[in-house]
């Protein structure tokens, strides 16, 4: 593939009008006719012929105005098919016909069977899998549908919008019609038939109107459809509630399916799930899937007006739709649930997995200027840093100049295929503000630094603050301007209140936001009674990293006192960092680890703190994991070390706060009928950190083996199938409960995909061979996406030393892996491939290792330009 910029960006020679399809549905020859109806755009070049795009077409009929074409007229490859000597303006109708193959089409791309159901994917250039077409997200046209299908085994017959009709059609078979009145781009396209279950439901808006809501799952899983409803019913209001979105069409539906290479896919009216998001019961299902589920749920639903009324002009403005409904989903699971946690998971995310991204060779900014792979582009530098973005804005406008901000968005770009400067101009016109400079966050990758500085002088009660910024250079990107960065902050006395300034210089400040805008900037606040303590980037207002030499006594004064209480999880965070640094350095050295006891007792005196929710208490007790620490330490990472100065220091808290612990452990179990609400979540995790301590201080796996044995619900069996396998991976007690647990759940896939993790993960040098042998598992399918990433994908994204071998075991395993996926399903291939985007980050012999690996994959015949695309960009 070659490589496409945004520069380049220019309109359709030719509008479509109309699209009407009508599918023959068959396994190995499905027949589609399309017909297409389009006028030349008034102005464009008479003499431009028509291209459409095609991915692997076959075409077998080609008519202009229902009439056989001229074969000098038109040429038809694979890829493409371009029509010349076409009217200047009147409407024309060209009707086009291709045979595609369902049953072998295994990159679940444009129209696929995933057992036995008939389903579609076309984000995002899908649809030309299916038939010509200009596939592009500026083509905005009205669609009917017309499905032709065998009645018994498709009684089933779905696609975008409303239900116009059906009947009997000839010998066994039936159709239906469906007609979508809203224009859309051909990405938002879905079909689906087959025979399947379904929960109906209603729901009426606020404007009166009744909505029928449909989630179709497989037979016999009905049941475990109901928490997604609830969710869809609580989304749908939520969005009129807090955006005034109603929705516009009177059916909607979700279908769950087994074989998907995304999360979900929000198709007009006709949502399409892995069914890992929409299925869950408290047997099966764990307190994260719920919040999963309802995430992901809200997330497709909130499409419906972010991504969907009004969606991207192309496809560099993915951030435009995914950034901002991101925000979206990550606000409604705020309001959900409880927000400071909430938040704490979300920062552990970004942490974890965007910051990576955006230090290693696959940085690229929010609103990239060029791709080859535009399915590369579906990252957490586009959704998760897009989403801060979003954030950022409604922190420097305020709530109520982002709701005037969306509201215009919403008001000018309803039907639009709009830009990130479309968005961006809302809210600098409803707010009568200029966001030129803070824009540079959608163009400049990399995250930023900023380092700090602070004074008190008693005498004259100043307390003076500097900051600088610093943006890493990036692939493409080796000189950046300074950014508008919005910090929250506080000034905390030594009684836990908040010093007010008399006055403030060097900055501008609007409430608890100081907003950094130079690259180098002194601010002094007057009139501070006696030396406060700074908290800053609170609620992580800005997605940086600080460089912030605080004392330990004012991280652990922030963690027991600050009003945020994410604040006082960073602070933890914060203060927990620099001895896992200190304790890898040492373990490398060969030298003993030591533990502060101020960490120690800071972390167990809010464990067993009940004033506070129990939820942030078990994330209090996380401490950074060894990628976290990996990133801190930023070069010559040797991850055995990490690993084994990160035990020393868990395992000094850990016999530290035994007493605690085991409190903790009998006080917070859950008892009677289980609910997966977040205040019952949060007793099980913390009971569960609690379990995960006390593993290391009694060192013998009675108590994990006892509460896998009495656990009713999923979280706490698998968490304690997790302590025993990780802690205790020879124990006759850790064989029998994964045996029973694989027996137990032997039909289930999505909880087998558990136990595939829960064994990929055991760390160290043992865990190449059991991930291979597992791979030969019955339960194990090389060709569901899911069992793929449970295995495989888990085993390289979060086993870090059993990954990272110092052999190179690893690497070349997933080389290997990499060579046999690719052919099948480029693009789970190339997602896995990304495990490696921090491989410049080893010490030497481990980058050499992954190095080798990474030319092996380059080296490979008949690469997708998926994979090309990201091997080419890590070994730059
Ligand atoms: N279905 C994916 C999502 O919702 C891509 N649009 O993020
Ligand atoms: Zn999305």
């Amino acid at each position: 593939g070659q490589i496409i910029h945004l520069a380049d960006y220019r309109q359709t020679d030719f509008v479509l009008e109309r699209v009407d399809l009508t599918f023959e549905l068959d396994p190995t020859e499905t027949k589609v006719e399309a017909r297409l109806i389009f006028h030349r755009r008034e102005g464009a070049d008479v003499a431009a012929p028509l291209v459409l795009d095609g991915d692997e077409l076959v075409m077998t009929g080609l008519l202009f105005d229902q009439m056989e074409i001229d074969a000098a007229r038109y040429d038809a490859t694979p890829d493409s098919l371009t029509i010349r000597d076409l009217p200047a303006s009147e409407p024309f109708e060209i009707t086009i016909t291709t045979m595609i193959n369902p049953e072998a089409n295994t990159q679940l791309m444009g129209l696929y069977r995933s057992n036995g159901v008939y389903c579609t994917q076309c984000e995002a250039e899908g649809f030309r899998r299916i038939t010509y077409f200009p596939d592009r997200p500026d083509v905005l046209a009205v669609y009917t549908v017309n499905i032709i299908a065998d009645k018994a085994s498709c009684p089933l017959l779905l696609s975008n919008g409303n239900f116009l009709g059906g009947a009997g059609y000839g010998e066994g078979k039936h159709f239906a019609a469906w007609f979508d009145p809203h224009p859309k781009p051909s990405y938002l396209f879905a079909l689906v038939a087959g025979d399947l279950g379904v929960v109906e439901d209603t729901f009426t808006t606020m404007s009166g109107r009744e909505v029928t809501l449909k989630i179709y799952v497989e037979h016999g899983k009905e049941a475990r459809a109901a928490y997604a409803m609830d969710a869809l019913k609580r989304s749908m209001k939520w969005d009129e509630e807090v955006f005034g979105r109603e929705y516009d069409l009177d059916i909607f539906m979700i279908v769950a399916v087994s074989d998907f290479n995304m999360g979900a896919m929000e198709n007009k009216g006709l949502n399409v799930f892995n069914d890992k998001y929409v299925l869950a019961d408290p047997e099966t299902a764990t307190d994260q899937d719920y919040a999963n589920i309802e995430a992901i749920i809200a997330h497709e639903y909130f499409h419906n007006w972010t991504g969907n009324r009004v969606t991207c002009r192309d496809w560099f403005q993915l951030c435009l739709k995914e950034g901002l409904t991101v925000y979206r989903d990550h606000e409604f699971s705020a309001d959900q649930r409880s927000r400071p946690v909430k938040r704490i998971a979300e920062v552990r995310h970004l942490k974890s997995e965007q910051f990576p991204e955006d230090a290693g060779p696959l940085a690229h900014p929010v609103r990239p200027t060029k791709y080859r792979e535009i399915n590369n582009f579906y990252t957490t530098t586009v959704y998760e840093k897009g989403s801060e973005v979003t954030r950022m804005i409604a922190t420097i406008v305020g709530p109520d100049g982002f709701k005037k901000g969306m509201d215009l968005y919403f008001e000018r770009h309803d039907g639009d295929a709009a830009t990130i400067e479309d968005f961006v101009k809302c809210f600098e016109d409803a707010n009568g503000v200029d966001l030129t400079q803070f824009s540079l966050w959608y163009h400049q990758a990399g995250t930023p630094l900023v380092s700090v500085s602070c004074a008190y002088d008693q005498a004259k009660g100043d307390f003076t603050l500097s900051l600088e910024q610093m943006i890493p250079p990036t692939p493409g990107q080796s000189v950046k301007e300074p950014m508008h960065i919005p910090l929250r902050f506080g000034l905390l006395l030594g009684d836990g209140s908040e010093a007010k300034a008399a006055a403030v210089s060097g900055a501008d400040i609007t409430g608890d936001v100081l907003h950094l805008k130079e690259r180098r900037q002194t601010v002094t606040f007057s009139g501070i009674p006696s030396r406060p303590v700074l908290v800053l980037n609170r609620s992580f207002s800005a997605p940086v990293n600080l460089h912030f030499e605080q004392a330990p006594a004012d991280l652990a004064h922030i963690a027991r006192h600050d009003s945020d209480l994410f604040s006082r999880w960073q602070a933890l965070n914060d203060l927990a960092l620099p001895s896992l640094v200190e304790a890898a350095r040492r373990a490398r050295a060969g030298e003993t680890v030591e533990t502060s006891a101020v960490l120690a007792d800071t972390l167990i005196a809010i464990a067993g703190d009940e004033n506070l929710e129990p939820a942030f208490r078990a994330q209090a007790l996380a401490l950074p994991s060894e990628s976290d620490i990996a990133r801190e330490l930023g070069s010559n990472n040797d991850p055995d070390a990490i690993r084994t100065g990160r035990e020393a220091v868990l395992a000094f808290v850990a016999n530290r706060g035994a007493a605690v612990f085991a409190t903790l452990f009998e006080r917070h179990r859950t008892q009677g009928t289980f609910t997966p609400d977040a205040a019952s979540a949060g007793h099980r995790a913390l009971r569960n950190a609690a379990l995960s301590y006390l593993a290391v201080s009694d060192g013998t796996p009675a108590r994990a083996a006892e509460a896998f044995a009495s656990a009713d619900n999923m979280t706490d069996r698998s968490t304690a199938l997790t302590v025993l396998a990780h802690r205790f991976p020879a124990a006759p007690e850790t064989a029998e409960a994964l045996e029973s647990f694989r027996a137990r759940f032997a039909d289930n896939a999505l909880v087998i995909d558990k136990w595939f993790a829960i064994q990929s993960t055991i760390p160290g040098d043992g865990a190449l061979a059991r991930v291979q042998a597992l791979m030969t598992s019955p339960h194990f399918a090389k060709s569901n996406p899911n069992r793929v990433r449970a295995l495989v994908g888990t085993f390289a994204f979060s086993n870090p030393t059993g990954f990272n071998r110092a052999d190179g075991a690893g690497y070349r395993f997933l080389a290997e892996q990499i060579l046999e996926i690719d052919p099948k399903n480029p693009q789970l291939a190339a997602r896995i491939l990304t495990s490696m985007r921090s491989w410049r980050a080893l010490e030497e012999v481990r980058s050499d290792h992954a190095r080798n690996a990474l030319r092996t994959i380059a080296a490979g015949e008949k690469l997708s330009s998926d994979v090309s695309d990201i091997v080419e960009r890590m070994l730059k």
